[in-house]
């Protein structure tokens, strides 16, 4: 072939692969998350995390809230709360009424094990077939319930779980769903992975347990596809004490990845990112603990991470 024909080809292929690239930016749908979880007005958690951790990561955060807290309900006490129940199934169907549809439905926190069928009736009413449905089994930490909480809302998570594509439960939420005693740290290999077989049983068919600490001084994600058996971790330095709002930032972070076409490892390694960072910048700063991590600082970071993964996606 004569050289200008080649560089003629060569100028062509680029052309269009410019062109290809502008138009997989362009249609890149903006897509949307329904998040049911409740609004604790002080403490940075669920609702207050999803929203923005959401949008940063370039999904639309709709809300259906649970309760409206004036608090969390860690390391605060005489909080108030309001239950809105009565709110949910309406705020769904008016929903329903103007055609809304959703990519991926979140539910964290709820205010009764009683929510749980409210959960699922909005699923019924929100979801079509290509909805991912995420569950966030928020209930306990440490070996121990949440205030309020018994075995009656683990009853409550489970029906939820089976209704679930991905679940993002702590490991002591992971213990409590699946009837595998609780183990404290450190917690092996061959624990996390009967923790993940009892887990499967369950029905959802990726699985991802925070708060793993699988040796002294480290403590991480691990994420299972249970389609193909493939598992992805992300450690980090354990810094003492409770975080709180942590596994929230990862639920909301990775379940918009996920909606955003994100494959596991992509989302696990920003959403760890986010975590990690702003964990690290409160250990640092001394912030107060019961007031939330300083994830604000860290989102140009993460957004920029964000970046990286969907435009290289569009070659
Ligand atoms: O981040 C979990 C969470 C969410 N919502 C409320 C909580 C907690 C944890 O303590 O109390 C109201």
């Amino acid at each position: 072939m004569p050289v200008f024909s080649a560089y003629r080809l060569l100028f062509y292929i680029l052309i269009y692969k410019l062109i290809y690239q502008v138009e997989v930016k362009i249609l890149e749908r903006l897509k949307r998350i329904a998040a049911i979880n409740d609004i604790s007005g002080l403490g940075k958690c669920s609702l207050t995390i999803a929203l923005p951790v959401i949008s940063a990561s370039g999904v639309e955060c709709s809300c259906i809230p649970t309760a409206l807290l004036s608090t969390h309900t860690g390391e605060f006490q005489n909080w108030t709360k309001v239950d809105l129940s009565s709110q949910m199934l309406k705020i769904a169907e008016h929903w329903r009424e103007i055609g809304a549809k959703f990519d991926g439905i979140c539910s964290g926190y709820l205010a009764s094990p009683a929510q749980a069928n409210l959960v699922s009736e909005i699923i019924d009413i929100l979801a079509d077939e290509n909805t991912l449905i995420i569950t966030d089994p928020t209930m306990a930490d440490n070996g121990e319930y949440y205030t309020g909480f018994d075995n009656s809302m683990c009853e409550a998570f489970k029906t939820l779980c089976k209704r679930a594509m991905v679940i993002t439960p702590n490991i002591t939420e992971a213990a409590f769903l699946s009837g595998v005693p609780y183990k404290k740290p450190p917690q092996d290999r061959e624990y996390v992975e009967e923790l993940f077989a009892a887990l499967a049983t369950l029905g959802p068919k990726i699985i991802a347990i925070t708060g793993i600490h699988t040796k002294n001084e480290e403590v991480g994600i691990i994420v299972k596809d249970l389609r193909n058996g493939k598992s992805c971790e992300e450690m980090r330095p354990q810094r003492g004490g409770v975080f709180y709002g942590v596994g929230d930032i990862f639920a909301s972070a990775f379940s918009a990845l996920l909606v955003r076409g994100a494959t596991i490892p992509e989302a696990l390694s920003a959403s760890g990112l986010l975590l990690e960072k702003s964990i690290e910048k409160s250990y640092l700063g001394d912030t107060p603990r019961r007031f939330g991590v300083e994830f604000e600082t860290v989102l140009p970071e993460y957004i920029r991470k964000v970046e990286d993964i969907f435009s290289s996606k569009a070659f």
